[in-house]
């Protein structure tokens, strides 16, 4: 398998007037990253870390990403239409992050 590396594309601060609120910490989500077919587990750290763990390997890292806070629960979203998925996680010091391949 090819290894996954993914990066920080973009950090937007987001709380104050937005609206947007959190308490860090969120919960997993599951989305086919990698567009092979298969999801894979998006898991927010206490660390300021997502971790995406192998849907038949679960003991399995595929990649971490440290980010400048706390994640909230990540969200997957195809936000520049190149049929890639994107990952975008609310930070716990108010910055929308937003993580592509
Ligand atoms: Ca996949
Ligand atoms: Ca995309």
């Amino acid at each position: 398998m090819d290894e996954l590396h993914v990066m920080m594309v973009k950090q937007v601060k987001c709380n104050g007037d937005q609206g947007l609120t959190h308490g860090g910490g969120g919960h997993f989500t599951s989305a086919d990253i990698d567009s092979d077919g298969r999801d894979e587990f998006l898991y927010p750290l206490g660390s300021n870390e997502i971790i995406a763990l192998d849907n038949d390997a679960p003991d399995h890292i595929l990649w971490r990403v440290s980010l400048s806070s706390t994640p909230d629960t990540p969200v997957i979203a195809d936000i520049d239409n190149n049929n890639l998925a994107e990952i975008i996680a609310c930070t716990s010091d108010g910055y929308l992050n937003v993580l592509k391949r």
